[in-house]
C-alpha cells in the first residue's frame, strides 16, 4: 500500500498558450477539472488566491471569506482537501516590479493585502499552508534594488504573515530565475536561511519543485533531502526539466528517470507523508497535446511515480551496503540501471 497522497493545481490543466502563441485547446471550467482530479485519484487541490476567489480585487474581506466558504462546499462534494493557498503576486498591475520587495510602498502594501487574504481563504478552506512562489521578487536590472534590503523585506513580510495568524505555515517555493532575472531566494538553502531569520522558524519551510532545482543546476533529490534533514519540507512540486532553459514543467520522470527515482526514494525512505504532506505535481501539457489528452500529463506523472515507488520497494539495501563497504560504486550504479531498465 502506497504511503503517498497526491495534489494538483487547476493551472496544471491549461489551454496551451505560451509567450509565442495563442491557446491550442479549449478552456475547461473549474468544476469539470475538480471532478476529473477526484476521478484520477488526487486527494487535494493547490490554489492560488484567485483560483479560489476569481477577481479577488473586486471584493471586500468579508465577501472573499464568503466565496471561500462556497468553494469549501464544492471541495467537500468531491471529497477533496485544499493543500495550500498561494498569493498570485505576478499578474496584477501592482506587482509589475515585484510584491513584498517592490520599490513602490503602495505595491508592497497591496502584496501584503493579497498575503492576508490568502490566509483568510486558507482558514475557510480548512488548510494551514501558504505557498510563496516569489515570481518577481528579485531584479530585472541588478542596480535597481539592493539585495540586502530586498532580502530583509521578504523576512519582514513573512513575519507579518506569521503574526497575522498564529496557526498559519509559510512555505517558500524557491526558483533561481524566470520571470525575474536574479531571484532573491533561489534554492532550498536560501529558504532555510530565510526560515531561520523569521520570528517562528518552525512555521516556515519549503516546497521543492524538481524543475526549479534543475534550473539552479542542482539535483532535486538532494534539495529534497536537505529540506527533510532540517524538518522543513512542507510539500513538493514534482515534474521534470531538460536542463537549464525555460521552465518546462514536464511530466514527472520523462527527462531523467534516475533523478526521478532518487526523488521518490528520498521521500519514501524518510517517511514523507506521515505528517499529512502531499506529493504535489506541477506539470504542464505540451502545446501540441489535443483536447482529449489534456489530462494525460497528470495521469502519466502518477503512473511514473507509482512505478518508481515499486522500484524503490524492490531496492536491494543489502547489496547497496556491500557495494558501499567495498566502494564498488560501478556495481551499485549498474544495479540501479538494471533495476530501472527492468533487467534482473
Ligand atoms: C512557477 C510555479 C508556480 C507555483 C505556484 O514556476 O512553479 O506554478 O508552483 O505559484
Ligand atoms: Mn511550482
Amino acid at each position: 500500500m502506497s504511503q503517498f497522497k497526491f495534489s494538483v493545481g487547476p493551472w496544471n490543466v491549461h489551454a496551451g498558450a505560451d509567450s509565442y502563441g495563442p491557446p491550442t485547446r479549449q478552456e475547461i471550467d473549474f468544476d469539470t477539472k475538480l471532478a476529473k482530479f477526484a476521478e484520477l485519484g488526487f486527494s487535494a487541490i493547490q490554489f492560488h488566491d484567485d483560483d479560489a476567489v476569481p477577481n479577488i480585487n473586486d471584493y471586500t474581506e468579508e465577501q472573499i471569506k464568503e466565496k471561500a466558504r462556497e468553494l469549501k462546499k464544492k471541495l467537500d462534494k468531491y471529497g477533496l482537501a485544499a493543500e495550500f493557498v498561494a498569493p498570485r503576486l505576478w499578474m496584477d498591475e501592482h506587482s509589475i516590479d515585484g510584491g513584498f520587495m517592490s520599490t513602490s510602498a503602495e505595491d508592497r502594501e497591496y502584496a501584503m493585502w493579497r498575503a492576508y487574504r490568502s490566509i483568510d481563504i486558507a482558514r475557510e478552506l480548512d488548510c494551514d499552508m501558504i505557498v510563496l512562489w516569489l515570481a518577481r521578487e528579485g531584479t530585472l536590472c541588478a542596480e535597481s534594488k539592493s539585495p540586502v534590503w530586498a532580502t530583509r523585506q521578504l523576512i519582514e513580510a513573512i513575519n507579518k504573515m506569521l503574526a497575522y495568524d498564529p496557526k498559519i505555515r509559510v512555505c517558500i517555493e524557491p526558483k533561481p530565475n524566470e520571470p525575474i532575472d536574479r531571484s532573491i531566494c533561489g534554492t532550498m538553502g536560501h529558504v532555510m536561511a530565510i526560515s531561520a531569520a523569521t520570528i517562528d522558524p518552525s512555521r516556515v519551510g519549503g516546497n521543492l519543485e524538481s524543475a526549479h532545482a534543475i534550473l539552479a543546476g542542482l539535483d532535486p533529490a538532494h534539495e529534497i533531502g536537505f529540506a527533510l534533514a532540517m524538518g522543513k519540507l512542507m510539500t513538493v512540486h514534482l515534474n521534470d526539466q531538460n536542463g537549464i532553459r525555460y521552465d518546462q514543467d514536464k511530466t514527472f520522470g520523462v527527462e531523467n528517470l534516475r533523478a526521478a527515482f532518487n526523488q521518490v526514494k528520498v521521500l519514501k525512505e524518510n517517511g514523507y507523508g506521515s505528517h499529512g504532506e502531499y506529493v504535489g505535481l506541477d506539470v504542464k501539457a505540451m502545446r501540441t497535446t489535443t483536447d482529449e489528452d489534456c489530462y494525460k500529463h497528470l495521469e502519466n506523472s502518477l503512473k511514473i511515480f507509482r512505478a518508481l515507488e515499486k522500484k524503490v520497494d524492490r531496492f536491494d539495501y543489502d547489496f547497496q551496503k556491500k557495494c558501499v563497504e567495498t566502494r564498488d560504486f560501478e556495481a551499485l550504479e549498474m544495479y540501479v540501471m538494471n533495476l530501472l531498465m527492468g533487467i534482473d
